[in-house]
């Protein structure tokens, strides 16, 4: 089935079908622009500038942000918010939702053609004014999903009625549905996490992890692998198709002292997906869709994935 036809069955809003749809559409057209890189001089791929929030940012991102609001500018959309972008942008309509997107996450693989995405989140205003409508919390989400331009270009998708995959076929440029009810296996042996920061970890992280090392001869009598992509749509893509627990927690450097992915274009959008997919996705005690939105680039701690890792790693977090 392809995506058109899964949302014309399944979407009840339309407005909010046209939207995904669209984004799909940009998607193609960054997946493209990405694969055609060998075209942009090296020195073009390699400028760097820095965001609002002090982050590096590449043309890619730059170009991967035009691309979206291209598309969102043809798309029943009120405002879009984004990683490369300070504030929210106002289209001066009446439509019900809101978008939210990091237009390029894994920015620093680009150059070493490690897998990349975009996120996205939609939202409905609920009567409220713009600005007080981009800090709803994760929960009042309509749909989420991310893009993974990698071996494949695949499509992670929730209306709040289970997860799906599907894959781009490039010989028709549309999405197809690869599997209609993704499941993330409840336990698991394979942790992600980036190691060299372990000086930096708080105490729950610290156990948690050590235990995993420990492997059969210590505490958890079983032993884990490790995997650490250093691009959030990688790693969430594995973890949703074969379990796994995710963890950028808190750390002792000032800079992420509230850990170092955003809430409302990262945090939440990946959230719904896992926790449609039977998986849970928390800041370390709470659930990360109840965590109150202050600004569009808040940080937040983030940790998902299979429910018995994330459960007990938030024991540790409660027995601090
Ligand atoms: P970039 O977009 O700057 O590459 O950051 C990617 C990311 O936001 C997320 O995709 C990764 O999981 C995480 O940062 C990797 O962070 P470290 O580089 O600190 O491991």
């Amino acid at each position: 089935m392809l995506l058109k036809e899964y949302l014309t069955d399944n979407c009840e809003n339309e407005q909010l079908a046209i939207i995904i749809n669209n984004l799909a559409d940009a998607a193609i057209l960054i997946s493209k622009t990405i694969k055609t890189i060998n075209k942009i001089s090296q020195s073009e791929v390699n400028k760097k500038s820095i965001n609002v929030d002090g982050d590096l940012q590449k043309p890619l991102d730059i170009k991967s942000d035009e691309i979206i609001i291209d598309y969102l500018k043809k798309s029943p959309v009120a405002g879009y918010a984004s990683e490369e972008q300070e504030g929210f942008i106002d289209f001066k309509n009446n439509n019900e939702f809101i978008v939210f997107a990091d237009p390029l996450d894994g920015s620093s693989n680009i150059d070493v053609n490690v897998s990349i995405g975009t996120i996205f989140s939609i939202m409905p205003k609920n009567n409220l004014l713009l600005d007080k409508a981009f800090t709803q919390s994760g929960a009042k989400q309509k749909s989420s999903g991310f893009f993974v331009y990698g071996p494949q270009t695949t499509f992670f998708l929730t209306l709040g009625k289970g997860t799906l995959l599907f894959a781009l076929d490039e010989n028709i440029e549309m999405f197809v549905i690869i599997n209609d009810e993704v499941s993330i296996p409840k336990s698991t042996s394979e942790f992600a996490i980036n190691a060299a920061y372990k000086r930096y970890w708080n105490s729950p992280t610290a156990k948690y992890i050590q235990d995993c090392q420990d492997g059969e001869e210590g505490s958890r009598k079983k032993n884990f692998g490790m995997r650490w992509v250093g691009s959030l749509v990688a790693d969430a893509s594995r973890i949703l198709i074969r379990g796994g627990v995710f963890l950028y927690p808190s750390d002792a450097r000032t800079k992420y002292k509230n850990g170092r992915l955003r809430l409302t274009y990262e945090a939440n959008p990946i959230a719904f997906l896992i926790e449609q997919a039977g998986g849970k996705a928390i800041n370390g005690i709470d659930d990360i869709l109840t965590v109150p939105v202050k600004n569009i680039h808040q940080r937040s701690p983030l940790v998902f994935g299979s429910s018995d890792e994330v459960i007990i790693y938030r024991k540790h977090c409660e027995n601090l």
